[in-house]
């Protein structure tokens, strides 16, 4: 009696599902624990990095994770990772081939795509009267204060690096100590470092302009019609953030089902239009409200994306990407 009158003793299974900040619509979450009766116990990370952090500590353990390609790639070569065992994913079908064997997982044995998207410039056409096309107006000392940039090591020195003319995934220690020093250079410029508080700083309308993630600037343009979303023509990172099952997981099958789950179109469809993110599931897009569907934002055309690159793990000079990205962050 006493178990019951306290409302503890779910038996259920569950799982422990560990994504991005505003990545989801909750109600998906509801319908999945209804429909096959497993709890999700759900978490949230702001960054790759702080996820790797979070997973190497051990303590924790999580069924699903969604990291982005060049993560999974580092976690796969680090035998983090459990390979899927896909016929317990036949939902796999609704995703267009195109987001197959990508370099990070080439024959797709770990990995299931989520959401993609780039990163670019938003901004406030009411606050900047320059034409926005490169990523020196984030350096223009006019919009002191006015520019945010992201939190997040290696999209920030991207912007650096394609500033200067350089590939966002150099090994050349000269060349991340250039964009370092570009980084530094801009700090006394830059109002705020943030994630997932860029949006709201956007839509009030409080900054100029600010590097953000595609599914965020479809999401704030939504919102506020005075915002526009922009890839520089120095190009720009084309990302995909995937479902993986980190090796350490509890309830696998558990976390297969869960996968399979957010692959059914009408389930993709709900996310997508909740959260603005781009989703690899045709499917799903016909079924989205017209602004989504028809946003060149969120799917640009091929010739659009010509001019990105997929980041690549760092390999052997990671420590030299934390490093600097530490020094950037401590104004050093
Ligand atoms: C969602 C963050 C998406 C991450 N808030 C982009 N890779």
């Amino acid at each position: 009696m006493g178990a019951i009158a306290a409302g503890c003793g779910d038996s259920r299974p569950s799982i422990n599902v560990y994504n991005w900040g505003d990545y989801i619509d909750k109600d998906v979450i509801k319908e999945f624990e209804e429909e096959y009766n497993i709890k999700v116990n759900y978490s949230m990370y702001a960054t790759n990095e702080d996820l790797y952090v979070k997973l190497k500590q051990g303590g924790s353990s999580y069924d699903v994770i969604i990291p982005s390609d060049y993560m999974i790639e580092r976690m796969i070569r680090e035998g983090m990772l459990s390979k899927l065992d896909t016929n317990n994913i036949p939902n796999l079908q609704n995703v267009d081939e195109k987001f197959f064997n990508l370099d990070f997982d080439p024959s797709n044995e770990y990995s299931v795509p989520y959401m993609w998207g780039t990163v670019g410039i938003i901004y406030n056409k009411t606050k900047v009267d320059d034409v926005v096309d490169s990523w020196d107006i984030l350096w223009n000392e006019k919009y002191k204060d006015q520019i945010i940039m992201l939190n997040s090591q290696r999209d920030t020195l991207a912007v650096a690096l394609l500033k200067l003319g350089y590939s966002m995934n150099t090994r050349d220690i000269n060349e991340l100590e250039e964009a370092k020093q570009e980084l530094i250079k801009q700090r006394p410029l830059v109002w705020a470092y943030q994630g997932d508080e860029v949006k709201d700083t956007m839509i009030g309308g409080e900054a100029a302009l600010a590097v953000v993630w595609s599914g965020d600037a479809v999401a704030m343009i939504r919102q506020n019609p005075d915002l526009a979303y922009v890839i520089p023509k120095e190009g720009t990172n084309l990302w995909f953030d995937s479902m993986v099952i980190p090796s350490t997981a509890k309830n696998k099958e558990g976390a297969e089902a869960f996968i399979n789950f957010m692959c059914r179109p009408d389930i993709a469809s709900k996310n997508t239009d909740y959260i603005g993110y781009s989703t690899p599931i045709p499917k799903a897009i016909e079924t989205l409200p017209d602004d989504i569907k028809n946003s060149k934002v969120a799917y640009p055309s091929d010739e659009e994306i010509k001019n990105t690159e997929i980041f690549k793990d760092p390999m052997d000079i990671i420590q030299e990407y934390d490093r600097i990205w530490t020094e950037v962050m401590s104004g050093q």
